[in-house]
């Protein structure tokens, strides 16, 4: 049989990792049940958790549950319906935060109403294709995995099956970010303490729905039904929508992210499966970790920046006027065509020195 581990890594590689224990003796077990634990619910993106930007204390198991829900979403204004799967019922998956030395416990859940079987890729977890190899599920089964935040950053993860399934999960939205915070917080290029007043997690998917010959988007009965026609669609590398947080509109009117002059905000931007580059429109980037990676320090000013597929970067920006601005995928044809187009509603006193209009616009005088 063909397996994800052979597609991944060729059968001699395979053989190597089947030899080796999943849960090797090297950690210290005894100190890992030593440490303290902590619960954490999940909230739906685009918010996040409440967290700590700094820690307050040592490391500690932090724990989390995730169902897995395979289900039917509309996707736009014109109702076109998508076979989804998800982690914990939305696109992207729930944001989780930790400290640097923390442990992430994991537990999976697969229910048995769902038909396919699923895993968890952590790009922040080193070894065993990110717990791929020790999350695979059935339905009806959940499966625990703990891995040690070693790597600050934000950080992928993603469903990552059998061999052909991969992609085919992915596009259909099973990908989230973890951010692993350093234990003192972020910092500027100086070393000096950044923190934030909010955070919005913002997942990106590119979506590859069927055609029937009129060109009107198919609907289908169940998942493996739409599955030949999806990987068609997905062969052209064209996708027939590229949106914010599951469907386009999920992030602009009501549903816009809210922020007053003077706050500061995080926005984590992440894209599991194909490149992309953020911009605000009206605003910066003051602080940018275009790879997402806190070891590295933070470009700053930055009018649009690039999310390379497979990655989560993180913008920090303080809003100076309040407004309308639209955060969009400077691809604008995505943007404006696709869906890749969200809103942040910013309250607050306008600053006419930043910009003001010093004449209406009126007729051109004649001389
Ligand atoms: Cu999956």
């Amino acid at each position: 049989m063909f397996t994800r581990r052979q597609a991944l890594l060729g059968a001699a590689a395979t053989a190597m990792l089947a030899a080796m224990p999943p849960l090797a003796a090297a950690a210290n077990e005894t100190e890992i049940a030593a440490l303290p634990r902590e619960k954490v619910a999940l909230v739906a993106p685009p918010y996040v958790h409440a967290h700590e930007q700094v820690a307050t204390g040592g490391p500690k198991v932090v724990e989390f549950t995730m169902p897995i829900v395979e289900k039917t979403v509309v996707i736009d204004d014109e109702g076109t319906e998508f076979q989804a799967m998800t982690f914990d019922g939305s696109m992207p998956g729930p944001m989780m935060v930790v400290h640097e030395g923390d442990y992430v416990e994991m537990t999976l859940m697969n229910p048995e109403t769902n038909p396919l079987p699923h895993n968890i890729d952590f790009h922040a977890a080193t070894g065993a294709l990110g717990g791929g190899a020790l999350t695979l599920i059935n339905p009806g089964e959940q499966v625990t995995l703990r891995f040690k935040a070693t790597r600050t950053g934000t950080f992928v993860y993603h469903c990552a099956p059998e061999g052909a399934m991969i992609p085919w999960h992915v596009v259909s939205g099973m990908s989230g970010t973890i951010m692993v915070l350093p234990r003192d917080g972020l910092k500027n290029e100086k070393g000096e303490t950044l923190t934030y007043d909010k955070v919005f997690y913002v997942g990106e998917n590119d979506l590859y729905v069927p055609r029937d010959e009129e060109g009107n988007f198919k609907t289908y009965e169940s998942h493996g039904d739409s599955y030949a026609d999806t990987v068609e669609v997905m062969r052209g590398l064209i996708p027939t929508h590229v949106v914010f947080n599951g469907a386009k509109g999920a992030l602009t009117g009501d549903n816009a992210m809210k922020a007053k002059v003077g706050e500061t905000v995080l926005i984590v931007h992440s894209q599991a499966n194909r490149d992309t580059r953020p911009h605000l429109i009206g605003g910066h980037g003051d602080y940018v970790w275009e790879q997402g990676k806190f070891a590295n320090p933070p470009a700053k000013d930055l009018e649009t920046w690039f999310i390379r597929g497979g990655s989560a970067g993180a913008a920090l920006y303080t809003f100076l006027q309040p407004g309308i601005y639209a955060y969009v995928n400077h691809n604008l044809i995505e943007a404006v065509e696709l869906g890749a187009t969200a809103h942040f509603v910013v309250e607050g006193e306008w600053d006419d020195d930043l910009m003001k209009q010093v004449a209406a616009p009126g007729p051109i005088p004649m001389n």
